[in-house]
């Protein structure tokens, strides 16, 4: 098949997902043309089916703001005619499956016929879409989508919740390459971060409020208290220089360490004993998933669709967003004791196991031809 995929090139999960997507489908022989305005994070390498277009936006002094969606539509007419493409799957609604729309209405006038699916990732639902600015633009392109995917069961009822949705949402889950993420020895940078054998933390994110970064600061001062630990804060955002405050305010700068964006996060994972993820809403959590790829338990918040990921007692905890006494007090129940925490480790592994994309793959692919068969029949 050929397929081009739309998304945001970004550390964001929706653009990881979009660009392991693609890689994997290359690796299995498909032709796989990324379009987006910047080289996605993880596409560092060359491969003979994975192709890239950059969509660049002319300015003209008559922009406040540079029309970014009518540029897409363009680029998207362009590379489906000219590397005559099967089908179009955009991930993030905003503005992917509004621009995919005004592509395939174009294409429709040079009698080509593109089905276009678009995948549902969390806050293009759950934060942004909702909103009136962008709600009514949102409902109609998943309507007029010929597929649509959501990454949980938890994000399909709520966009069915909050939107006026005609057509059918298809789960498929989120998924890992177990084969990038596993445990790696790393033994001299986990001697650097814990001298003296302390436990690891880890949390990454994008530091956006939804995240609740605070939260893990304050759960990681509760941990201090019982537990020998580091903490290491992966990735950039909006409330990182209000965590590093909180971290002086709660005397616990001496144990925490903020890495920035991190490319290699799975040689992070390997050295950690436990992830945190207290979001306030998370459609799926893929950071958490890649943690228990390398054996890592999770302690979240059970928002969205992390109960769908984590299983609570099992591969880690799941607690009310905000309880951060309860999230502290599961994960020194973890960390204090060595054969808890081999267990929870390997419970952790073994859920993973389940959403590996040698599994996940396949999925999508019966879903394109799914999708390719209907639009066919309605053409005849
Ligand atoms: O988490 C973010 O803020 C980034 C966001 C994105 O769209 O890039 O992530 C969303 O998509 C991921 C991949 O499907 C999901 O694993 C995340 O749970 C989801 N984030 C939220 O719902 C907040």
């Amino acid at each position: 098949m050929k397929i081009g995929i739309v998304c945001y090139p970004t550390f964001g999960g929706s653009g990881v997902l979009a660009t392991e997507l693609g890689k994997g489908l290359a690796d299995k022989g498909h032709q796989v043309h990324f379009i987006t305005y910047s080289q996605p994070a993880r596409l560092d390498f060359f491969s003979e089916n994975l192709f890239y277009h950059e969509v660049s936006v002319a300015d003209y002094p008559l922009f406040d703001y540079a029309p970014y969606e009518s540029a897409l539509a363009s680029k998207l007419v362009d590379v489906v005619r000219f590397e005559k493409l099967d089908i179009l799957h955009v991930h993030y609604a905003i503005p992917h499956a509004s621009a995919a729309f005004m592509a395939k209405q174009i294409l429709a006038t040079y009698g080509i016929h593109i089905p276009v699916v678009t995948t549902l990732h969390g806050t293009d639902i759950t934060l942004v879409g909702k909103d009136l600015t962008y709600k009514p633009v949102v409902t109609f392109s998943i309507n007029q989508s010929d597929g649509v995917t959501a990454v949980s069961h938890d994000l399909k009822e709520d966009t069915y919740k909050h939107f006026d949705i005609k057509n059918e949402i298809r789960v498929i889950p989120n998924f890992v390459d177990m084969n990038r993420f596993k445990l790696k020895a790393k033994d001299h940078f986990k001697k650097a971060i814990a001298p003296n054998n302390e436990r690891i933390v880890v949390h990454t994110s994008n530091f956006r409020k939804v995240k609740r970064t605070k939260d893990v600061i304050a759960i990681f001062e509760k941990i201090l208290k019982k537990v020998p630990a580091k903490l290491l804060m992966v990735g950039d955002g909006p409330e990182r220089s209000i965590c590093e405050q909180l971290c002086r305010d709660l005397h616990v700068c001496d144990h925490v360490r903020f890495l920035g964006k991190q490319d290699a996060v799975e040689e992070i994972l390997s050295i950690a004993d436990l992830f945190i993820m207290p979001s306030e809403s998370e459609s799926f959590g893929l950071a958490a998933l890649e943690a228990m790829a390398c054996k890592v338990p999770v302690i979240t918040s059970n928002a969205g669709g992390l109960p769908e990921l984590n299983v609570d007692g099992v591969t880690g905890y799941l607690d009310v967003v905000g309880d951060v006494n309860a999230m502290a007090h599961h994960a020194i129940a973890i960390l204090e004791d060595d054969d808890r925490l081999a267990s929870f480790k390997e419970n952790a592994y073994n859920r993973a196991k389940e959403f590996d994309l040698k599994l996940i793959l396949p999925i999508y692919e019966a879903y394109y031809q799914e999708v390719i068969d209907q639009q066919s029949e309605k053409l005849i």
